[in-house]
């Protein structure tokens, strides 16, 4: 038998580099390599997300159709109830997801009555026996515990892009913030969700400045999302370059191949892929996918043809995790 191979922590850029600019060919053929030693290569996993707050966020991303400092379209609603919270949940779980996630328009958490809502959210999603997964914005330690006890599965912060081009999307806050916060969800024993976006403007370099920044987590994050951006009218990206979606195979096979035994999403933007495109990312190396007719603001497939591509693919959805 081989060894299995060692997860590492240490990966170099110059090495990072050197896999990303394989023959596409070549670097899928690796990212199976891995994919085969350490996952279930047929398998998906469907999760299902839902946006518990929409708008007004005072953060300043520039992707996002959220933010209040821009004219999006994207109006301020309040925080959802938990019962029709849990209405969406059981519909997802009819929908053939297995995990759910619950994101808030918010720069960090506040405690009092709308973090005890949420608690009372998790605490209901956890009892159905799903994954439970939040994206809240910044979270302290202490937050963090009491997620944990509510029975929160996993916290979804993402680190977006590199260092060094992350102050060219968002001005209202640093890399630094995002990294205590994932410190404090591993901290209180919650997995963490933590990926990018690509399609901003961002250089190969930027991709590959992401990709060793998770990498370098330890544990390595257990969900990896890698999102296509999806340009929404009114925010500064609004008239960004599309992008070719031969560039997230290459960064899922890449994720694959430093992070192995992760769970790598092939996230938003599925709207603009085709069936084929879609299969190469399932084979660099990608196991999961946003699953329902809607992401967080912005449309997604839905859940129909979501199960007709991955039956056409012969691949099955991720039973109860
Ligand atoms: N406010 C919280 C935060 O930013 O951490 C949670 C919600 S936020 C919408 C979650 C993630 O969704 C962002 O970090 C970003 O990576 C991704 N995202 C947001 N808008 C997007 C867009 N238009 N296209 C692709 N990904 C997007
Ligand atoms: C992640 O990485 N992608 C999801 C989830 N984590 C929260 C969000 C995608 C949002 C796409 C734009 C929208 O629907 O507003
Ligand atoms: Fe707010 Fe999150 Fe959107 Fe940034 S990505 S503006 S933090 S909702």
């Amino acid at each position: 038998m081989p060894t299995p191979m060692a997860l590492r922590h240490d990966w170099t850029r110059k090495e990072i580099r050197e896999i990303h600019a394989l023959p596409l060919p070549e670097l899928v053929f690796q990212a199976q390599l891995v994919h085969r030693e350490f996952n279930r290569t047929d398998e998906v996993q469907l999760c299902k997300l839902l946006s518990i707050k929409t708008g007004g966020c005072p953060e300043d991303c520039a992707y996002c159709s959220q933010s209040a400092h821009y004219k999006t379209g994207v109006s301020r609603e309040e925080l959802m109830s938990p019962g029709d919270v849990f209405v969406a949940a059981k519909r997802a779980i009819v929908e053939g997801a297995t995990r759910f996630c619950m994101g808030a328009a918010w720069r960090h958490v506040t405690d009092g009555k709308d973090f005890d809502r949420v608690l009372e959210m998790v605490r209901g999603v956890a009892a159905l026996d799903m994954e439970v997964c939040c994206t809240l914005g910044m979270l302290t330690e202490s937050q963090a515990l009491r997620l944990k006890e509510a029975g929160l599965t996993a916290y979804n912060h993402n680190l977006d892009t590199s260092p060094e081009f992350y102050g060219e999307v968002i001005t209202t806050r640093v890399y630094e913030d995002r990294l205590q916060t994932i410190a404090h969800v591993r901290k209180a024993g919650i997995t963490v969700c933590c990926g990018g976006i690509l399609g901003m403007g961002e250089s190969e370099e930027d991709r590959i400045g992401l990709l060793q920044q998770l990498s370098h987590l330890d544990p390595h994050p257990e969900s990896v999302p890698i999102n296509m951006l999806v340009p929404g009218e009114g925010t500064p990206l609004a008239d960004a370059e599309e992008l070719d979606p031969l560039v997230m195979v290459r960064a899922i096979a890449t994720a694959r191949i430093l992070m192995p035994a992760s769970r790598v999403r092939l996230a938003a933007g599925r709207r603009q892929m085709s069936q084929e495109a879609m299969a190469l990312c399932f084979l660099a190396g990608a196991n999961s996918i946003f699953t329902g007719d809607r992401l967080l603001t912005t449309p997604n497939p839905g859940a129909d043809a979501d199960h007709r591509l991955i039956e056409n693919l012969g691949m099955k959805a991720m039973q109860s995790a």
